[in-house]
């Protein structure tokens, strides 16, 4: 049977603040402040806890393999002769972000009825323009079986950062959808990073019919207010498109081809004059996950921080006390990814299928998630401090901490 699926990204123990990401106001807030990856982790494990609380099927995508010495050998050094900053871009621990491992287009969307994903090129920041090959690596393997089609990223001509700029609506999962691309296509001072061509391309890949493709442009409004990826103001969920005013250019043609295709459409939007949307980038109230639970009560598993925004708090609580689609909240604390501007929305790639054409080493339990957790408490750094990042032990422990997790997953084939 046809499932929503969140896989989320484990963070890796090279979890660093480093300031690498323009545009992303938490990354440059933080720059240089002391991280720790293995309280990062447990939360990310605590996050999928509280999915599989609510009944949904939850899988996992593994951190990569770092520093990335690979793509510095291209650039013709090494990790110990690198200057700090590019021996930070090999460093990072961003492939936690699944939101941006790919594009899906579940079966019911798409011509040939396979489900379809192509792997983000994410070529706007150079720490995540070299993520996309350990990242097919894992596509190819999770998503093996017949039932999907896994391709290589467009060319890198056009910036494509994947599921963080879709959207997909449909009356349940399981039934055919719209599938709506968001594009910059300017951000002011910040770069857009979802260009409308790798947009397209993706569509033409997934052999989606055009009569039920949407694309639609970013408010500029909102990329320089923060909005580095449309999933800071918007998110999507079944018949249900929840959204800050300012999200989209043009949120009116938007609404109305959405009313016109999706059976039951239902529009949410929060106004700013009731949650600015400074309040809203900040809180990430928008950077949640949306979800169906068994019970049928739609539910918005949301960021601590949104508790913590008066604004965005008295808007939940008056939505919720309401007739309004979503009727429950549920907090979930992901800290130390939001301070590098990565909420719940953003550690989980959403890919509805039949979990059991996935292969099972990518999909958790609570058995396994107790596995996990072992492994991170025994090996995960406690604390990075940005001016390490090139000390010795510190990537022997790193190393060492990826290979202890790919053995307990049963997946050294990655290493
Ligand atoms: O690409 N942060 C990520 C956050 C990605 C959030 N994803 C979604 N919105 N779906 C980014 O900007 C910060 C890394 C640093 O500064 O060390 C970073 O890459």
């Amino acid at each position: 049977m046809l499932r929503e699926i969140n896989f989320d990204g484990i963070v890796g123990p090279s979890h660093n603040y480093a300031g690498l990401s323009l545009g992303n106001l938490a990354s440059t807030r933080n720059a240089g402040h002391v991280s720790q990856p293995r309280a990062a982790a447990l939360q990310g494990i605590d996050k999928m806890r509280a999915n599989l609380a609510l009944g949904l099927a939850q899988g996992l995508f593994l951190p990569h393999p770092r520093p990335h010495a690979h793509w510095l050998a291209e650039l013709g050094t090494t990790y110990d002769e690198a200057d700090p900053a590019l021996a930070a871009n090999a460093m990072s621990a961003s492939a936690m972000w699944a939101a941006n491992a790919a594009t899906v287009s579940p079966a019911p969307d798409t011509a040939d009825g396979q489900c379809h994903l192509t792997v983000a090129n994410l070529r706007t920041m150079p720490h995540r323009s070299h993520e996309w090959p350990a990242t097919l690596a894992q596509l190819r393997i999770a998503f093996g079986s017949d039932a999907f089609r896994v391709h290589q990223p467009v060319p890198p001509a056009f910036g494509d950062e994947g599921a963080a700029n879709h959207m997909r609506l449909a009356g349940a999962h399981g039934e055919p959808g719209v599938e709506v691309f968001v594009y910059g296509v300017s951000g002011g001072a910040f770069p857009a990073r979802q260009h409308i061509e790798a947009s397209r391309a993706v569509a033409r890949l997934h052999s989606l019919p055009p009569e039920r493709t949407i694309f639609a442009a970013q408010s500029e409004k909102a990329i320089a207010a923060g909005a580095f990826h449309n999933d800071v103001v918007a998110v999507a969920n079944e018949r249900v498109l929840f959204a800050h005013e300012k999200a989209f250019a043009d949120r009116d043609s938007l609404v109305a081809q959405l009313e016109r295709l999706v059976p039951g459409f239902e529009y949410v939007e929060v106004a700013d004059a009731e949650v600015p949307i400074e309040d809203a980038v900040r809180s990430y109230l928008f950077n949640a996950q949306l979800v169906s639970p068994a019970d049928g009560e739609m539910t918005l598993v949301a960021p601590t921080e949104c508790r913590e925004t008066p604004s965005v708090w008295n808007w939940i609580e008056r939505h919720v006390a309401g007739n309004g689609p979503i009727r429950r909240v549920e907090i979930v604390d992901v800290r130390q990814s939001m301070a590098n501007g990565g909420g719940p929305a953003c550690l989980r790639l959403r890919v509805v299928a039949d979990p059991a054409a996935v292969d099972p080493r990518f999909m958790v339990d609570e058995y396994k998630l107790d596995q996990i957790a072992d492994v991170i408490r025994q090996h995960w750094p406690v604390e990075i401090d940005n001016s390490d990042l090139q000390e010795r032990s510190l990537i022997e422990d790193v190393v060492k901490a990826r290979s202890a997790l790919l053995a307990a997953l049963d997946l050294n084939q990655l290493a």
